[in-house]
């Protein structure tokens, strides 16, 4: 699809369409299949759907002229170069969004969503950024910045006139920022469930050479992804895959293994193993369970976040292996060998996705989720200077809350942080 919006937008389409009505007559918002000609040679390029959208009811807020075309890479950038002949020039990154926020159609919050919604990887990812893009935090903070303004608003006329005590009481203003205090500690846990849910954990297996390792991958990814052998240290550099797990991405590190080298390939691969361990929120130390256990591995990985797993579970079992609490059994020739220990993990996963209470999961960019941060400290301190400081303390406080509150939204941001902001969108968006 092809996207033009500006104010010129349908002059400059007009002379590439042949349609039985004129691009200019087009009723807005309607689908109309209209043939693209090379606009020099008259020539037939494609048959394709064209909609106009007049501002201000369009996605950008201008007039928004769109082209559905047939798919061909070589078409699209054909009929893409006519159209900049004709006055337009690329959009940039994310440009289509900046201007619908710029107009007033969307705020920073919902402009966000968007590239969210774009990197989502798994049908909850997805939820959650459906209900970002609803207005779901913006809506939460706009409630919060109107009773941030009537409290120092309130406190204002408190310190102006304090003999005629028309304002907020104190007892109340405190009992007020105790409650805003709570919502958005709230938030900032259900934002930081919502990051697990939308860039998903990593995993990395590691244990001795030999261990079973490699063949947990393939059975965890349900397919051959990395070489299995009997040959220790086949496996040298860190190979990965995703599953979805409770509907967050899991990312799997297959790693070379935790063993003193025989060669500079395999020492290479090793320090490897250590970086990807050292990425990872959860090892998965894989020992074979039908021989003693490597007690070094056990030892490194102890103060990790670990499920230790006994595989070749097929074979006897060595009695000291036997005795390792919480391991579970693998076995990677067995179809099912494998289900236990996915349990285990969507578990794991799921503690950490989980959705904070009543606030029903929420997803936020980083950008976000530091404000939210950041607003949860200036609320504390307010709650604190309301308590022991002179007012004016607690003003400065909860003025500081504000403006983070009209941050989140975009209200006052500078061209430096849109520019950051939308960088990270794609073309066209
Ligand atoms: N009996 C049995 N052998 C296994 C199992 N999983 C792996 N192996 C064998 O153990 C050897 C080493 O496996 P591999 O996955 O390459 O181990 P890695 O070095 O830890 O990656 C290979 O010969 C595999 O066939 C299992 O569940 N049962
Ligand atoms: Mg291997």
């Amino acid at each position: 699809m092809i996207r033009v919006s500006g104010p010129d937008a349908i002059a400059i389409v007009t002379p590439l369409l042949r349609s039985a009505i004129p691009l200019p007559a087009f009723p807005s918002h309607v689908l109309r299949r209209v043939g693209i000609v090379d606009g020099k040679s008259g020539e037939r390029a494609d048959e394709a759907l064209c909609a106009v959208m007049l501002a201000p009811r369009s996605y950008t807020g201008e007039d928004v002229v769109e082209l559905s075309c047939h798919g061909s890479p070589a078409l699209l950038r054909m009929v893409t170069r006519w159209i900049v002949a004709g006055g337009a020039r690329l959009a940039t990154p994310g440009e289509f969004t900046r201007r619908a926020f710029l107009n007033g159609r969307i705020d920073l919050a919902q402009a966000e969503a968007v590239a969210l919604m774009i990197g989502a990887r798994t049908d909850r990812a997805v939820a959650l950024a459906a209900r970002a893009l609803a207005g779901g935090l913006a809506d939460r903070v706009r409630a919060l910045r109107a009773a941030l303004v009537e409290l120092i608003a309130g406190l204002e006329v408190e310190l102006d006139f304090p003999e005629e005590r028309i304002g907020h009481d104190l007892d109340r203003a405190r009992a007020a920022v105790a409650r805003l205090r709570t919502d958005v500690d709230r938030w900032a846990a259900a934002a930081r469930h919502g990051r697990v849910v939308h860039d998903g954990i990593t995993v990395a297996l590691v244990g001795p050479p030999n261990a079973g390792k490699s063949s947990l991958l393939n059975a965890l990814l349900g397919r051959d992804r990395a070489i299995v052998s009997p040959v220790p240290g086949t496996t040298r550099d860190v190979v990965e895959g995703t599953i979805a797990l409770a509907g967050v991405p899991v990312r799997l590190l297959d790693t070379a293994g935790l063993d003193a080298p025989r060669d500079e390939i395999e020492a290479e691969g090793i320090r490897r193993s250590r970086l990807a361990m050292d990425e990872s929120d959860l090892l998965l130390v894989v020992l074979d369970g039908s021989v003693s256990p490597d007690r070094r591995v056990l030892s490194e990985t102890a103060g990790r976040a670990r499920v230790v797993v006994r595989a070749k579970s097929d074979l006897p079992a060595h009695a000291e292996a036997r005795a390792l609490p919480d391991a579970v059994d693998v076995c990677t020739v067995d179809p099912r060998g494998v289900d236990a220990l996915l349990e285990r993990l969507a578990q794991d996963v799921e503690q950490r996705a989980a959705a904070a209470g009543d606030e029903g999961g929420i997803v936020t960019s980083l950008r976000q989720l530091e404000l939210i941060e950041a607003l949860a400290g200036a609320l504390a301190a307010s709650a604190e200077a309301l308590h022991e400081m002179p007012l004016e303390a607690a003003l400065v406080d909860l003025r500081h809350a504000l403006r983070l509150t009209g941050e989140v939204l975009g209200v006052d941001v500078g061209d430096a942080v849109l520019d950051h902001i939308f960088s990270t969108f794609c073309l066209g968006k």
